[in-house]
């Protein structure tokens, strides 16, 4: 049987494919919370305001993705998860999606700024929650803002006595 070559038109195809897979490309490692290690979701780590406490967890109640959530438990006036830091390119504009529900207290999702590892003292938030509902919340980077960043982590915030769930932390550049 004769067998045409690839048109270029195919080959065009195929490569501009392979662009839009990159600008989709989530940069969060284990944003979707699915691998755990020591009861935890994995790359992820915790700090909190002082003298308040919290306790990580990966949980299997209701996640909103896959089989697995990020579980934040105690009391501070805030806690933070956050993520593997993510070395950026200036020129490109990022974008982070992710879901919560608070059983208690509050909970929203933020970008941070760092220049290599020192924290620039800046973030970015999101809008906040405060019901036990998946609730789908969006930040988008203000580089501009932070003209020493190198780099941004992604983070879970949750303040108050609260019981938080976070899930499928996405951020892709464009
Ligand atoms: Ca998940």
């Amino acid at each position: 049987m004769h067998r045409k070559p690839l048109s270029l038109t195919a080959l065009f195809a195929f490569a501009a494919l392979g662009i839009a897979a990159d600008e989709l490309k989530n940069l969060v490692v284990n944003g979707n919370m699915e691998e755990v290690a020591d009861g935890k979701p994995a790359k992820w780590a915790t700090v909190n305001s002082e003298g308040g406490k919290v306790e990580l967890g990966s949980s299997t109640e209701n996640p909103k993705e896959g089989k697995r959530c990020l579980q934040m438990k105690g009391s501070a006036e805030w806690a933070v998860a956050y993520s593997v830091k993510i070395p950026i390119d200036r020129k490109k504009t990022y974008m982070l999606t992710g879901y919560a529900r608070a059983k208690s207290g509050t909970a929203y999702i933020k970008i941070d700024y760092f220049q290599g590892d020192k924290y620039l003292e800046g973030y970015t938030p999101s809008e906040e929650v405060t019901a036990d509902n998946w609730t789908k919340l969006t930040v988008t980077s203000e580089l501009d803002r932070h003209p020493e960043a190198t780099h941004i982590l992604v983070a879970a915030v949750a303040g108050g006595d609260f019981e938080a769930y976070f899930d499928d932390f996405v951020v892709t550049a464009k």
